[in-house]
C-alpha cells in the first residue's frame, strides 16, 4: 500500500537524520512513528555499511525495534554524553520550543535529550504551531496515588486535566516507569511556557512534563511537497 503524504514526510525526515550518523557516534533513539523511520534507516546502515554506532533507547517500544534492527543498545551508564538525540514532537513553536509525550515516553526522552550534545527533532508540518498548546495537551507524568490531588492542582492552574486511559478503555495508560499520565489541555494555547514548564516541575507527585523547552538543537520538518525544512 502506497504511504499517505504524511507517513512520506515522517520517512524524509527520519532517513534524513540517519544519514548524519557516522561511525562511532553515541545516539539518543527517539519513540513514535518519525523516530521509528530513522531507527529503521540507521538500522539499515549498520547491516549494509557495517556503520558503528551505539544506542540509548527512550522506550520499551523504541528499545524492542532498535534491537530487532541490529543496532547496539547502552545505557547512560555506558556513555558520557551522546553525540545526537532524535526524536518526534507533538508540537513545534517558532522557538524551537516542544510539546512531547504523546507516547507517554517524554520522561525518558527528556533525561536522554538532555544528555546529547545535538536534539534533532523530526516532525512533518502538521506539527507546527504558532502558539504551544494550540493543537496538544501537555502531559504530565504522575504517581497514581498522587494523580487526583495533581488535577485539583492544574484545574486551579486554568487547565483541563484529562487521566489518559488505554485504547481499551479498561484502565488508565501506564507509562514504562508505572505511572500514569495527564493530559492538561489549554484551550486558548499557553502564555508562558517558561512559567508553565517551573510550575509543573514543582507539583509533588509530578515525575516529568512533555514541555521541552530550549532543547531542540535542530528541527527538521518534512513538507506536503516531498521538501525537508531544516529549522536551527
Ligand atoms: C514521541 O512520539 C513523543 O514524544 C511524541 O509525542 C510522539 C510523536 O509521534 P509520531 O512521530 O508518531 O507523530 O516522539
Amino acid at each position: 500500500m502506497p504511504l499517505s503524504a504524511t507517513e512520506q514526510a515522517k520517512k524524509a525526515v527520519g532517513e534524513k537524520v540517519a544519514a548524519l550518523v557516522v561511525s562511532g557516534m553515541r545516539l539518543g533513539l527517539g519513540t513514535g512513528s518519525t523516530a521509528a523511520w530513522a531507527i529503521r534507516a540507521i538500522g539499515r546502515r549498520v547491516r549494509e555499511e557495517g556503520l558503528q554506532v551505539v544506542g540509548v533507547p527512550t522506550s520499551y517500544a523504541a528499545e524492542q525495534l532498535a534491537r530487532a534492527e541490529g543496532i547496539p543498545l547502552v545505557t547512560l551508564a555506558d556513555v558520557e554524553e551522546l553525540d545526537l538525540a532524535f526524536d518526534g514532537a507533538d508540537e513545534v513553536s517558532p522557538a524551537l520550543d516542544l510539546i512531547k509525550g504523546r507516547g507517554a515516553a517524554h520522561t525518558r526522552e527528556k533525561v536522554v535529550a538532555t544528555q546529547a550534545r545535538r536534539f534533532v527533532v523530526l516532525v512533518d508540518a502538521s506539527k507546527l504551531v504558532h502558539r504551544l498548546g494550540t493543537r496538544c495537551p501537555v502531559p504530565v507524568e504522575v504517581l497514581p496515588m498522587a494523580a487526583a490531588p495533581v488535577m485539583r492542582q492544574l484545574r486551579r492552574m486554568g487547565a483541563e486535566p484529562v487521566l489518559r486511559m488505554g485504547k481499551a478503555k479498561d484502565g488508565p495508560v501506564v507509562t514504562d516507569q508505572g505511572f500514569w499520565v495527564i493530559d492538561a489541555h489549554f484551550p486558548e494555547g499557553i502564555d508562558d511556557p517558561q512559567a508553565l514548564a517551573m510550575t509543573l516541575s514543582t507539583i509533588p507527585g509530578v515525575l516529568d512534563h512533555g514541555l521541552f523547552l530550549g532543547m531542540a538543537t535542530d528541527v527538521l520538518v518534512g513538507e506536503a511537497n516531498g521538501q525537508i525544512r531544516h529549522m536551527q
